[in-house]
């Protein structure tokens, strides 16, 4: 994908007035909000490259981590505007413990509530537990775990393991995302599927769920 040069400029210079203006800019002149998060989600990717190839530190990166936050917070309220009148089922959905990265997973949030889910986000660095505890409390269907980190996905094992241990595992559909979830991982720790974007995520959860 071709990132446009603004959204790079916004997001690689942490740029938050520009990253603003320009979330600003795609409301005011109607553009397609998921390709304008595809734009903002490239070039944040780029930042975490640059970061791996050592030409970016961590307080370059968290800059246009609060650039890219800036945008979203101007997006997401868009997505919820086109929330559709129906409920299709809960979902219990947030960051594994010891991993702070909640912007992805923010999104597929807005995304299923847009869609018609009612959705239960416990945030970030959330405790395997909390996931089970909060799904079985609000008779959930979907559990969803992010994870951005090759060091916290095993918590995604975890909590399947947890579940199978309580007996409850086959109550709930378990989907499964971050950076670096591949398919073999999915199938190594029994979880139901994975996405690479929110949108993706939405449609597997529908088709998962038969709604
Ligand atoms: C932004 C960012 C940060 C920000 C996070 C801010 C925040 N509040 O989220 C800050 C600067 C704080 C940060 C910190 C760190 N980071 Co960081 N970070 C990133 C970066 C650049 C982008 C992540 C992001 O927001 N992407 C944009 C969103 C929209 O995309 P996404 O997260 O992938 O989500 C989409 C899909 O994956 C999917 N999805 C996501 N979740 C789910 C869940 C389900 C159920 C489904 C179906 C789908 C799904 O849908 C989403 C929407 O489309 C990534 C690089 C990368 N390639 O991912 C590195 C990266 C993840 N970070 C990395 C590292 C190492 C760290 C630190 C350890 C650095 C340090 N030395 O301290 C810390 C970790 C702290 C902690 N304990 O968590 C590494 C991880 C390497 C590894 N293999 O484990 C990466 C890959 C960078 C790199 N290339 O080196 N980071």
């Amino acid at each position: 994908m071709i990132i446009e040069k603004e959204y790079k400029e916004a997001i690689l210079n942490g740029n938050i007035s520009l990253a603003e203006s320009l979330a600003k800019k795609a409301i005011d002149d109607n553009l397609e909000i998921n390709l304008v998060i595809d734009q903002f989600s490239e070039a944040i990717r780029e930042a975490g490259d640059l970061f791996e190839e050592g030409e970016f530190f961590l307080p370059e990166l968290m800059r246009s981590a609060e650039a890219m936050k800036a945008a979203m917070a101007i997006l997401e309220p868009k997505i919820m505007e086109s929330k559709e009148d129906r409920f299709l089922g809960k979902i219990v959905i947030g960051t594994i413990e010891g991993d702070i990265h909640d912007i992805g997973k923010t999104l597929v949030a807005a995304i299923m509530s847009a869609e018609g889910f009612e959705v239960f986000d416990l945030g970030a660095d959330v405790p395997v537990d909390k996931f089970i505890d909060k799904a079985e409390e609000v008779g959930a269907q979907l559990i969803c775990i992010s994870a951005l980190l090759t060091t916290t996905m095993v918590g995604q094992k975890r909590l399947i393991d947890n579940l199978k241990k309580r007996n409850i595992r086959d109550k709930y559909k378990i989907l499964i995302g971050g950076a670096p979830v591949s398919r073999k991982w999915v199938e190594e720790i029994g979880a139901d599927g994975s996405a690479e974007n929110a949108v993706s995520a939405v449609k597997l959860a529908r088709k998962l769920l038969e709604v």
